[in-house]
């Protein structure tokens, strides 16, 4: 598959807007913010499930590493896209349509306007590069596929291919990004340093996440184990129809 191909691959997959048709009731107090914030990322990661699956590749790595991506991953697909509907608002977070909020307004929550003013720098940054949409779909993928490179150690024959598959498909969305980035007429040097400059961004993103990951276990949500058990479903279905080998029966 041309980077070209890829490209256009993972610009169909990109979700839609998501509204929140709630009475979003201002002022906030802190739990009618988490409860809208919660919301929307519940909505958000059903849509997350499906456009991971429209990934070249993705439904051909195992059940095991698609699950184990989504999860070392998801907060920090959901910032990064966060920023891109964020880029042309500054000061502002667009969670949604219906849903922009500045760090003032984080004020109500113990603890998340630290968190907004990672996220607004990292959305600043972007803005600085005039990040480009086929850029930001490449490094939405490069997340979600380099998510578990230096955590996972396969054990298994099956393991061990599925692992393979990933390199190899990180290698796609490595060219493709590089095919973006030579479109935007550019020296071959300004090229170069673009990529590092874009890519560099990328563990800040981890870093804002790791941040989020504490701020929400410290507000304790308890509704992981649901959206747990509808990812293993949701996944398991794709692969059990699409492929022989990779649930094992
Ligand atoms: C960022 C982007 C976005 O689009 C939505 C949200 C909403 C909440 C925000 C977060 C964000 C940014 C960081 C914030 C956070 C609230 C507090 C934190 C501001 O400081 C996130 C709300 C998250 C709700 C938790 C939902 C449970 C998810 C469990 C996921 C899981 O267990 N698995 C296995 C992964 C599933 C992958 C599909």
């Amino acid at each position: 598959m041309s980077p070209e191909q890829f490209i256009s691959c993972i610009m169909e997959a990109e979700p839609p807007d998501i509204y929140l048709r709630e009475d979003l009731k201002k002022p906030f107090n802190q739990s009618s913010m988490m409860m809208s914030l919660t919301h929307l990322a519940d909505k958000e990661l059903v849509l997350m499930i499906s456009w991971a699956k429209k990934i070249p590749g993705f439904v051909e790595l195992s059940l095991a590493n698609q699950i184990q991506l989504l999860k070392c991953c998801w907060l920090e697909v959901l910032m990064l896209g966060l920023m891109w509907r964020s880029v042309d608002h500054p000061g502002k977070l667009i969670f949604s349509p219906d849903l922009k909020l500045n760090r003032e307004e984080g004020n109500c929550v113990e603890g998340i306007m630290e968190i907004f003013d990672m996220l607004l720098s990292a959305t600043s940054r972007f803005r600085e590069l005039n990040l480009q949409r086929e850029e930001y779909v490449c490094l939405k993928a490069m997340i979600l596929l380099n998510s578990n490179m230096c955590t996972s150690v396969p054990e298994t024959v099956e393991e061990v291919e599925s692992r393979g598959r990933l390199l190899r498909l990180l290698d796609l969305v490595i060219d493709a990004l590089v095919w973006a980035i030579s479109k935007l007429g550019l020296s071959t040097q300004e090229q170069t340093l673009r990529l590092g400059h874009l890519t560099m961004l990328l563990s800040h993103i981890r870093h804002v996440s790791n941040k989020g990951m504490d701020h929400l276990s410290t507000m304790k949500r308890k509704n992981v184990v649901f959206v747990y058990d509808l990812l293993l479903e949701m996944l398991d279905a794709n692969t059990s129809t699409s492929t022989s080998s990779s649930t094992g029966d």
